[in-house]
Parts: C-alpha cells; structure tokens; sequence
C-alpha cells in the first residue's frame, strides 16, 4: 500500500546551449530522492522540463541559422538524450513551448487579471539593443551595458504587471510563522532582508518586443514574459487550471521544488505570490541548492572550462558520476569541482570500499565453498556488531534522506560498506580456511558477508541503480522479494544455498596520475575549440539586432506633428558638444536654427543645399547653449542614420 504521494520538480532549463555538470547536479538529486522515495513505497511524481520562450532563444536559434521551434526541438531532443543516458527516473517532461502547457499559462494569466493582480502599466529601463536586454540602474556599469560595456537609452513600453507588491506583508508573515518552507534556513534571512523589506515592486510580466513566447490572451501585441510562464510549468504539467481534479489534486502542493541558490528569489517571493493570488496551496518547500564551481569560477562556455557529463560517463559510468555529485558536495553549499577531488573519490569510496567488499567476498565464497553460499552455523565475537550496524542504517538514511541530505545518507550507507569490510579483517577467513575445525565459523563468516552486501546493494539502489543490479548478478540475486527496501532491516533474508558467481570490477581501480594526464589534454583540446570560436565570432560582424518599436500612436498623435521641407542654408559644428551640429534652415519664406544630433554621421559642409523634413512645431529648446526650434527628421536601420530628404525643388511645406 502507498504510503501517501511525493512530489519533486527540478527548475526546467534554459535550452540555449548544451547542459554541463552543474545543470545535471539538481536533476541527479531529484532522481535519486524520487527513487528513494518510490522505493520506501510513495507514489511518486518526479518532473524536469524545458523553459522555451524569451529573446535569448529567438536570438540564439537565429545566430545558428534555423528558427526557434526547430533549434529547440534539436537540443531539447539533446537534453532527453542526457538524461536517458544518465536513467533519470522522471514521471514527465514539460517543454513551455507544448500547448498543454501555453493553454494553461494563458488561463492563469486570465484568473490573475480577473482577480485584478494583474493590470496594464508602462515598463521603462535603460535599454541597451545590442544585447536586447532592459536594465535597471542599478545593474548598470558605470552607466553603460553590464554586458557589453555599450550604451544604453531610456525606453518606455506598455506592459502588464503582476500585483507583487500587494503580497509583501503575507511573504513576510509566510516567512516567520513556516520556516521550515525554505531551505537552507540561512536563504529566508537573505529574502526578507536583502529583497522583501526593502519594498517589493510590481513585476513586469509582458513584452512587445519580441514575440517568441506565449500570447497575452487579451493582448495579442504581447508575450508573456518569463517567470509567469516558467514557474507555472510546476502546476501546468498537473493540469492546472484545466483539469484540477486529477494529477492537479493528486500531487499539489508539491513536497519539494528543488532549484539553485541564484533562482530562490524567484522560486520564492514570486512564485508564492501567484499561488496566493490563485488561491492555490503553497508548496511544503523550496531547496536552494549550491553552485559547482571550478578552481576559476564558474563553468562558462566561452572559457572553454565546462566539465561536459557525457566525457565522464564515458569514463567512469553514470553511477560514478551520479555517486560523485551527490556524496562529495553538501547539498545547500557551493563545492569545488576538480579532476582530482573526483578520481580520488571514486577510486577509495568505489573502488576500494564497495568495489573490493564485493570481490573479496564473492571470491572467498567461490574459493572456500565452491561458490555455494553456506548457511551461518557457528558464530564469531563480530557478528552482534556487524548486523547492528547493517540493520540501523535504514533509520538514518530515512532521516537524511527527508532533510535532503544526500551526503549524509550516502555516507551512512558507506559506514555499512566499511563495517562489513572491518568484519573481513576480523575474522580472517583466509586463516579459518585453513583450519578443517573452523569451517562452521567460516560459513558463518561467508554467509554474513554476502547477506551484507545484499543490504548494501538494496540500500544504494536509489543512488546506484546499475551497481546494485551488477551485485544482484555476482551474488544470485533477481530484482525481486529479496531486493525491495522493506528487507533492509532484516538481517538473514539471503537464502543459504543461492550461488555466486564473479563477474567484472564494479570500479575499477584508475591511476589517477595518467588518468589526471588524460583529462587534462582533453581539457586543452576543448580551450583551444573555444578560443578559436570565440575569435572567430570576434572577427564576425555582428548584425545588430532590431531595436524595440516604440509603443503604438493614434493618427490624431500623428496629426499634432506640423511637417516641412527646409533647405539646409549652412552647417556647422557645435562649440561645446562634439555630437551636435548647428543647422541654418529656410522653411518657406522663414529662416531658423536646429541644433541635431547628427554630427557623428554627416560631414557639415555635405549638408548645405539638402532639402530635409522637419518637425516645425516642437516647442524650442537651447541645447548647450544654442537655440534649436525645430527638430529634422532622421532614420535609423539599425546600421546608419538617414536624413529624411524632400525630392521636391520649391520648397513648399508638406504638412
Ligand atoms: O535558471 N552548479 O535555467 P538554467 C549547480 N530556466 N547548479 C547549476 C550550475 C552549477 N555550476 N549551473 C547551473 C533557469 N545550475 C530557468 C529556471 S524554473 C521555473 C526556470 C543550475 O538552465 C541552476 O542553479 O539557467 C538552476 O537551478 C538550473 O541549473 C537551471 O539553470
């Protein structure tokens, strides 16, 4: 009988390149706590996904030649590959760009607007359109683009805004009277102090720039801006707004979203927000996670020091890997990711500990009684402490298991493995064996082992899934009775008599100095591709991107403007602003001056006799000290400006 459902999501990952070690830190967590908890008898619902929508992708998808759908169905595709290949244990798979799930976001955000929480505003940033990316004043550099060091413009567009300052004194009670909502504990200090007090801002949920995401149900101008649409894939996936009797009813509130440190905020402050403006359940909790890093700092594509999980399951096995993550690092903490602190890991806690138990003990049991495991007859002074220490495991695992500490249930499960190798040492077998006298011991001392390893085999199968079955194969064993959780806590279950037969090292041992060798000219290799993709896309033009069209006029706007052709009569150079020109103009039978901002594009003396356009009726202004009353029309497409010239010779206005 289930004893209740469990569950556990991972964030869904941004598509825009290929998935390296880090991304698949949370994902092993997520399978290995989904199968734990399938395997202590919950029905569990384990779902990853893809987050689709936004620029980057429109804009990555363009770069490599195709359109955003086929690029993603590409390396979405990619991704499944990983995790197929990595047994990740997923009950579904959410792609944001499924109609399943772009139906429901419009419903939410209908609900949302209904219910007023969500309205239309004007969203205004510091526009850089090189990197088509808003930015707020404080994130800027020295006042220029944080990312490509270039300038930035103040641009304003209507957008729809979702009510967020409204939940600010409900997050802040939500915070003190559950704690237990977040954790590490040390991530609700940092919400409430570094962002819920100091004033939460309505939140941006639409754009009209860009149209790769989801329609605004009543806005067909707009797309639903990011953390609407990816943090309800967390409820779309179970039906949510559609169908909320079945899955929806089944498994909300999720028990756990697992995410990393630097997305809490929004897994926190602003997901809970919609859910209380839903009116749905929160979830039990949110588990910020640390970041791998490397000995440089973080993986980054462009230097080359991405630590690709497919180069080490090729080497060392996906249980390898998945043992590695999990075991070396502390769930909530950031660790550090080098070749060495891997091998060393895996050949002392693989290769020695479980690796050599298993061998050991099965070539006694071949060696001493003809691979035919022996009924224990008589016992030795060990054997009260070895089956304590295997059958109270459980417990403690459980324990560490529900905190999420996978570490600590790992190395539980590692303090069976050296107890029982201990027990080896102990009783000797090897001198036993060469006593006739001693043979009910040595049976006895065979049969434990083997019954240990049984356990130990059980114990790691959510965390080692290939490894148990090798054990299953070397001791006798099927995937049965004898392999499911519930025996862990019964020591004599293996059925004396079952047969054992060596098979290959379950890990082998690597030298790690070669090994160390190998990887680093791997490493090299792969420095070298990025150096010289990086130069190459350096030495590219870069086609700039469209700017964002301004938000839309009415023809009566239009109709203010009072329109002239004037002929330039002379141009010169600001005195005190390189950027500007002093324009000498004749509209009709009037003479006036425009200061324009053109200088950087048009040589003075090139202008004089140009007939252009002008704005006759914006009110005058003195720019740097020169009077400018009027202002010439200019274009841009992106690459120069054009001036707005007349193909007329007489002069007469156009208005
Ligand atoms: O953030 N170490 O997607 P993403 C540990 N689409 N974890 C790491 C890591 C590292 N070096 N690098 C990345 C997104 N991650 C959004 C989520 S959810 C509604 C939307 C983790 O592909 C990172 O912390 O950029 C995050 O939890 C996950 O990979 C996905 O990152």
């Amino acid at each position: 009988m289930s004893k209740g459902t469990y569950y556990v999501t991972t964030p869904i990952y941004y598509p825009s390149s290929k998935l390296h070690i880090g991304h698949t830190y949370t994902t092993v967590a997520a399978d290995a706590i989904a199968r734990y908890k399938r395997a202590t008898g919950y029905d569990v619902m384990f779902l990853t996904g893809t987050d689709e929508h936004g620029q980057k992708i429109e804009t990555v998808a363009k770069a490599a030649g195709k359109t955003p759908q086929a690029f993603l169905d590409e390396i979405v595709g990619e991704i499944k590959d990983l995790w197929n290949t990595m047994e990740i244990s997923y009950d579904d798979f959410i792609r944001t760009t499924e109609d399943r799930h772009k139906r429901r976001v419009q419903g939410i955000f209908m609900k949302l607007y209904e219910k007023g929480d969500i309205y239309k505003g004007e969203y205004q940033g510091m526009y850089c359109t090189p990197c088509e990316s808003f930015w707020t004043d404080s994130q800027l550099k020295d006042g220029k683009c944080p990312d490509c060091g270039g300038p930035v413009q103040l641009m304003k567009e209507e957008a729809y805004f979702f009510r967020l300052s409204k939940y600010q004194d409900k997050l802040l009670e939500l915070f003190e009277t559950n704690p237990d909502i977040l954790e590490p504990k040390s991530r609700i200090n940092e919400m409430v102090n570094n962002f819920i007090k100091p004033g939460l801002e309505d939140l941006c949920i639409s754009r009209s720039t860009f149209d790769w995401g989801i329609e605004v149900p009543i806005d067909k101008k707009h797309v639903i801006y990011v953390w609407l649409d990816a943090l309800s894939n967390y409820i779309t996936a179970l039906g949510y707004p559609e169908e909320v009797d079945g899955k929806f009813a089944k498994y909300w509130p999720v028990d756990v979203h697992l995410v990393g440190k630097e997305i809490v905020r929004f897994h926190t402050i602003i997901w809970f927000s919609i859910l209380m403006a839903l009116g749905v359940p929160l979830p039990k909790k949110v588990f910020g996670h640390g970041w791998i890093l490397l000995e440089g700092g973080k993986m980054s594509k462009s230097k080359g020091n991405v630590v690709d999980p497919v180069v080490l399951i090729e080497r060392y096995g996906v249980d390898a890997l998945k043992y590695f993550l999990l075991r070396e690092y502390t769930f909530g903490q950031d660790g550090l990711f080098t070749n060495e602190v891997l091998l060393n890991r895996l050949n002392s806690d693989l290769a020695n500990d479980l690796g050599n138990l298993v061998s050991r003990s099965v070539s006694m049991v071949e060696k001493y009684t003809g691979g035919i495991v022996p009924s224990p007859k008589e016992s030795t002074a060990f054997d009260g402490s070895l089956i304590d220490t295997v059958t109270s495991a459980s417990d403690k695992i459980d324990a560490y298991m529900n905190e999420l500490n996978f570490s600590g249930a790992l190395e539980e499960i590692w303090k069976v493995i050296r107890r029982t190798n201990k027990y080896i040492d102990e009783t000797s077998p090897w001198a036993l064996a060469k006593d006739p006298e001693k043979a009910p011991v040595l049976d006895t001392v065979l049969y434990n082992l083997i019954e240990s390893i049984r356990v130990i085999s059980v114990m790691i199968q959510p965390f080692l899934h290939h490894t148990s079955q090798a054990i299953w194969e070397q001791i006798g064993l099927k995937d049965g009775e004898l392999t499911v959780w519930d025996t862990v806590t019964t020591f004599g279950l293996y059925p004396a008599g079952g047969t054992v037969q060596k098979g290959e090292a379950l890990f082998p041992r690597i030298d790690i100095e070669k090994e160390l060798e190998a990887l680093e000219a791997l490493s090299a290799a792969k420095r070298a591709e990025a150096a010289k993709a990086n130069e190459k896309s350096e030495s590219a033009p870069a086609k700039k991107p469209t700017a964002p069209f301004k938000p839309e006029i009415t023809i009566d706007d239009f109709g203010k403007l009072d329109l002239r052709v004037a002929e330039i009569t002379s141009a010169k150079a600001h005195p005190n602003a390189d950027k500007l020109l002093i324009l000498q103009l004749k509209v009709g039978d009037t003479n006036r001056q425009v200061v324009s901002g053109i200088a950087k594009y048009f040589d003075p003396e090139k202008l004089v006799g140009k007939k252009v356009v002008i704005v006759a009726n914006l009110k005058p202004v003195k720019l740097r000290g020169e009077l400018s009353e009027g202002m010439i029309l200019a274009a841009s497409d992106d690459e120069t400006l054009a001036l707005v010239t007349a193909d007329i010779d007489d002069g007469c206005g156009v208005s």
